[in-house]
Order: structure tokens, then C-alpha cells, then sequence
């Protein structure tokens, strides 16, 4: 696929964590996307989210334009190439799960991850070695507990962070069981026979679940998920092919 300099794509995102591209699954899922859709791109990391467009990684410089938001760049670039095109080549029906997926996965389950990491007092150092440990002495004694702060406000306004630990636990297992069960025996997480837009969503969300650290009855749902698992390995295999099959933190 020829892609010029005026079409080249650079991904902006949070630093690798736990053998994943990214710590954020938001900015796995562009990167997922890109290799989907056989597009190239470069990666620059960036610790403050106030540089991006909104505030938010990831985002992408792209024909001279900043596009922010994880699904505003999969839409940028439907029409990119044949690889991206197929991806959103969907009938009605399932368009219509694909995007009540997403929901599920970035509107909710997401939360549940963020609460996992950033709320639950034995797993924040875990969270703030793996994405604050590069920083100089001097602003690593500051900025993990401003960034945590803000995770926890978020998670008010959101209202998960209102709830127990224990109903949060439940919630996001009803997340994964509907996925999962969604997702059909056969192939990708729509359960049709090729890959989709959502699925780099789903793979980004599940897989830093499964390759996070924090240990909690989700991850263990996923571990002991068959269909999950080789879902995972699957995904992993096709696009990641760099890594080793099997990995696990
Ligand atoms: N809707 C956005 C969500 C992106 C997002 O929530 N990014 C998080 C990292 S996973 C972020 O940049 N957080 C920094 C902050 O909220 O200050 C997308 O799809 O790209």
C-alpha cells in the first residue's frame, strides 16, 4: 500500500506498561486499528494528556490535522486503505451490536478497569511504578498523586467510584459475560468469521485486563474463558506477531 508523507499517520499515546503497546487501552485500540487495517504509522509518547486536542490520548496527526478520540480517528480513517475500508464493512445488524459493544467496553468496563487501578489502595503502586517510575525524582513524587486524584474524581462523577468494591467486581463481570457470550464460538468478537472496527476495541480492553497485574475475579474470568482466551491468542498472533505467542506479564 503506497502512503505518502502527506498520508502518514503518527499515533500519539501513553508510554507501553505490562508488555502492552500502551498503558491506556484507548490508545492500544488505535494502535490495533492501524495494524488491522495495514496502515503505517509512527509512535510518539507523551505524559500529558493537556498537550492533546482534548485533553485525551490518543490522538493522531494525520494530512496536517490533529484528530483526537480513539473512535473519530477509526472514522477518519475508514476510507484509508482496502484494509480499513473492510473493517467497517458491516451488515445493519451487526453495526448495530458493534457499536452497543463499544459502549459496554469504553463507556463502562472501561471505568471498572480504571477503578480497578487507580482506586483499589493494593493495586495503585502497582499502577504508579509501571506509568510514573520514567519520570525524574522531583516530579515523580508530585504527579502520580495529581493523576490519581483525577482518576478518582473522575470516577465519582462517573459514579462508579460510589459503589462497593464488591458490586463494581459484579458489574464488570456482567460486562464480560455479555461479551463473551456475544461474541459467538467462532471468530472475532462479533462472532463472524472476520475482523471488525469494534474488534480493536474489545482486544484493547480485554487484553489489558488480562495482561494487566491486578488481580481480581475479571482477570481470573478472562484467564479461565476459553473463548476469551483464544480470542486473545488469536488477535495477539495476527497483529501483535512480534510478541511472543503465550505472553503473559
Ligand atoms: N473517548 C476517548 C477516551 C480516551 C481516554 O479516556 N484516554 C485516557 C487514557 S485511557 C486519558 O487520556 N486520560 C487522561 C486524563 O483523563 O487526564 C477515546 O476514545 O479516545
Amino acid at each position: 500500500m503506497k502512503q505518502g508523507s502527506e498520508n502518514a499517520i503518527t499515533l500519539v499515546q501513553f508510554r507501553p506498561a505490562w508488555g502492552l503497546p500502551s498503558g491506556s487501552p484507548f490508545c492500544v485500540k488505535v494502535d490495533c486499528y492501524l495494524r488491522m487495517a495495514g496502515l503505517k504509522f509512527n509512535v510518539e509518547y507523551l505524559d500529558m494528556p493537556q498537550k492533546a486536542p482534548l485533553g485525551k490520548l490518543p490522538f493522531i496527526r494525520y494530512q496536517g490535522r490533529d484528530i483526537a478520540d480513539s473512535s473519530l480517528i477509526q472514522e477518519a480513517l475508514a476510507n484509508a486503505a482496502p484494509g480499513a475500508k473492510a473493517l467497517h464493512k458491516l451488515k445493519a445488524a451487526d453495526q448495530a451490536r458493534a457499536v452497543l459493544l463499544q459502549r459496554t467496553l469504553e463507556d463502562h468496563f472501561y471505568f471498572v478497569m480504571v477503578y480497578l487501578r487507580w482506586q483499589v489502595e493494593a493495586n495503585w503502586t502497582l499502577t504508579r511504578d509501571a506509568f510514573f517510575a520514567h519520570l525524574p525524582i522531583g516530579i515523580r513524587q508530585i504527579v502520580p498523586g495529581l493523576v490519581r486524584s483525577s482518576a478518582l474524581k473522575q470516577l465519582q462523577l462517573q459514579g462508579l467510584g460510589r459503589h462497593t468494591e464488591e458490586t463494581i467486581i459484579v458489574k464488570g463481570l456482567q460486562d464480560l459475560q455479555a461479551i463473551e457470550s456475544n461474541a459467538g464460538k467462532h471468530g472475532f468478537i462479533l462472532g463472524t468469521a472476520k475482523p471488525a472496527w469494534i474488534d480493536a476495541s474489545a482486544f484493547a480492553m480485554l487484553w489489558a485486563m488480562d495482561q494487566g497485574p491486578h488481580q481480581s475475579a475479571l482477570k481470573d474470568f478472562i484467564r479461565q474463558s476459553k473463548r476469551l482466551q483464544s480470542y486473545l491468542q488469536r488477535m495477539r498472533q495476527d497483529y501483535y506477531p512480534e510478541l511472543p505467542s503465550g505472553f503473559v506479564a
